[in-house]
């Protein structure tokens, strides 16, 4: 199976992680960003999007990071991370997909003016706006965290994926954060995951 991108896209690294914690290898192939590549008619024919990520297995393409990590966990995952029955697929596709409608715009507001943008360009409403997105998803999630230790449940699952994804950068900004010990609690043990280490904690740029 191959999988298209940069290592350090957010979106990249969600099917990367969930690929390592399955057992499963992705060969991954450097596009986006630095090394361009996305707007070529063969890669256009794989994502008319020209976006990173996408997955080759066999015949199959698809793009869409949530729906990667979903397919992979549903065609190698033998029902591991909390994908047994349709309630732990209904549940593990809801926090997936809330996760992504409410952190990549706040996600691409810091990373373009924090990380990516220079003190001219540098535009403060965009920092205020991804500061209080993240800052409201992440009070929810501290919320649902005091009371399960993981967003799938009693185990770590799909469910963790995408927020444990977008929470890296969050954590690794030289910002000023709330207290929110659950949802700290929960960072700290994703961070103890060789998987998570390996694919998602790599230098921001
Ligand atoms: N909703 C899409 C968003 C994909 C996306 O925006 N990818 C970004 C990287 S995170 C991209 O391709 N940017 C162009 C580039 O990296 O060159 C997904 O979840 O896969």
């Amino acid at each position: 199976m191959k999988l298209w991108g940069r290592s350090n896209s957010v979106n990249v690294k969600k099917p990367m992680w969930c690929a390592a914690e399955l057992g499963i290898t992705l060969e991954r192939i450097d596009v986006g960003g630095p090394f361009g590549g996305l707007d070529t008619p063969d890669y256009l024919a794989k994502n008319p999007n020209g976006l990173i990520p996408c997955l080759e297995d066999g015949d199959l393409v698809l793009w869409e990071s949530n729906a990667i990590v979903r397919y992979l966990a549903d065609a190698y995952g033998n029902a591991q991370l909390n994908t047994a029955t349709p309630a732990e697929r209904g549940r593990s596709g809801m926090w997936m997909d809330w996760a992504l409608a409410s952190l990549a715009g706040p996600y691409r507001d810091l990373i373009m003016n924090l990380v990516r943008g220079t003190p001219e360009t540098r535009d403060d409403a965009a920092i205020e706006r991804g500061l209080s997105g993240f800052e409201k998803a992440l009070r929810l999630a501290d919320g649902v965290l005091a009371k399960q230790p993981w967003l799938s449940g009693d185990a770590f699952g799909l469910a963790d994926i995408p927020l444990g994804a977008y929470v890296y950068l969050w954590f690794e900004l030289d910002i000023e954060r709330p207290t929110l010990p659950h949802l700290e609690a929960w960072y700290g043990k994703l961070t103890q995951r060789s998987a998570y280490r390996e694919h998602v904690m790599l230098p921001i740029s």
